[in-house]
């Protein structure tokens, strides 16, 4: 384990408390993190935003390209398991965007679409995101 702990870097402890917040997690309907990003009141780095979608940079990558793509209007989508068949069109625009995304970032040689549901899912903020992440080879099985 020390061996392993040297070899972290200042990002992987971030990561690391990041994830073990996303395990103590508690499913949540309040806002979140993401509706101050959305309105600009904390700033991120979004690359791609339309009237539905913003895609902006994960605070702690995962890869060299690590974007996160968020529907700008939450409508008690705080995850995937809470979809009804009225987000059925903004499911699909936020799969659709992180492909144009992917092409906008060179992604060619491929990447990998996450998304983190609950707290077995690793899941930390509860408003339904799209991880993009690419630039690295993946493995499998994730963690
Ligand atoms: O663990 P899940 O799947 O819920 O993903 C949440 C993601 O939000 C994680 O990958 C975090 O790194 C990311 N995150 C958390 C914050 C944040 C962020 N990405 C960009 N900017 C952020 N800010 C300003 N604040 C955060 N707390």
């Amino acid at each position: 384990v020390s061996i392993l702990s040297s070899h972290l870097s200042p990002v992987s402890a971030v990561m690391a408390s990041e994830k073990e917040a996303a395990l103590a997690a508690t499913p949540s309907d309040s806002p979140t993190i993401f509706d101050k990003i959305i309105s600009k009141e904390i700033p991120s780095t979004v690359v791609y935003e339309d009237d539905k979608v913003l895609a902006f940079r994960d605070i702690t990558p995962q890869g060299p390209v690590h974007i996160l793509l968020i529907p700008k209007v939450r409508d008690g989508l705080t995850g995937l398991s809470k979809a009804e068949e009225r987000h059925i069109d903004i499911l699909g625009r936020l799969l659709y965007t992180a492909k144009l995304v992917a092409k906008q970032e060179g992604l060619e040689e491929g990447f990998r679409i996450v998304i983190n549901d609950g707290p077995q899912g690793c899941q930390s903020v509860y408003h339904i995101h799209v991880h993009l992440i690419g630039g690295r080879q993946m493995n499998w099985p994730p963690g």
